[in-house]
């Protein structure tokens, strides 16, 4: 059977993520593309355990190298009882985050070493990268404002702007250096004309 397509949407806090990747689902599903949509950190039984470690707030601090590694953990009960079984079912994968996030907040985020980060990633992963990576990017105040109609912040939405500026840039730098896995679609526009980009990314995908 062919496998099925590792698609990743990726962008910082409040850009749409969530929105359109029940929009993309739901596209792909009325053409008969069976798929199966999953988050980071979580996805699993005990990576949505991991997750709760890691956003919410502890007494205790978490440190750097302890949530690099919890989302690695994370990452590799995902690939093993979600992600890899549905690839080799023949189902597409819509994934909100994966490692192009830890290299975003853990790397330009966080300043963590991106050898470290890379080593990590080939150790869980192996060969496995997403076929497509979809960029929302909106400049933070605009996601920032969007994500404020929540509750309290958890553990990352309490970092400062200045946080998520680095986040920001190490995504533009990624997509930058993968041109033909990246499609940047600009999120800051109105939510038809985001859609509408997606749809012309998603309609040359399956037309190839
Ligand atoms: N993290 C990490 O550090 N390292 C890793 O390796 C991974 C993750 C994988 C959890 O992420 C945290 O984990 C994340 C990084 C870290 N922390 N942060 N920040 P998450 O994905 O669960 O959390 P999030 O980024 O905060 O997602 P979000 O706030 O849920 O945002 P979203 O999914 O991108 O947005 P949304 O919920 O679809 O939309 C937000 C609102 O805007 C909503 O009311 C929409 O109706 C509205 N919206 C959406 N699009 C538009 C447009 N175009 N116009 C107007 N309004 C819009």
């Amino acid at each position: 059977m062919k496998p099925g397509l590792f698609i990743t949407l990726e962008g910082g806090e409040g850009v749409g993520k969530s929105t359109n990747l029940q929009f993309m689902q739901d596209w792909l599903q009325s053409r008969n593309i069976q798929v199966s949509v999953t988050r980071e950190p979580g996805g699993t039984e005990l990576a949505e355990k991991i997750r709760a470690l890691l956003l919410e707030q502890h007494q205790e601090s978490l440190t750097q190298q302890a949530e690099l590694l919890l989302v690695f953990a994370a990452r590799a009960q995902h690939l093993q009882h979600l992600i890899l079984p549905s690839l080799q079912q023949g189902r597409w994968v819509l994934c909100d985050r994966f490692t192009d996030a830890t290299y975003a907040y853990q790397g330009g985020g966080r300043g963590l070493d991106i050898q470290m980060i890379s080593m990590l990633e080939n150790t869980v992963q192996g060969s496995l990268r997403p076929d497509l990576t979809l960029l929302l990017d909106a400049p933070v105040a605009t996601g920032m404002q969007r994500a404020s109609k929540r509750g309290a912040l958890d553990r990352f939405e309490s970092e400062r702007y200045d946080f998520f500026e680095r986040v920001r840039h190490s995504y533009l730098q990624q997509a930058q250096a993968s041109p033909q896995r990246y499609r940047i679609i600009d999120a800051s526009l109105p939510l038809p004309d985001v859609q509408q980009q997606i749809v012309e990314v998603l309609t040359a995908l399956i037309t190839l």
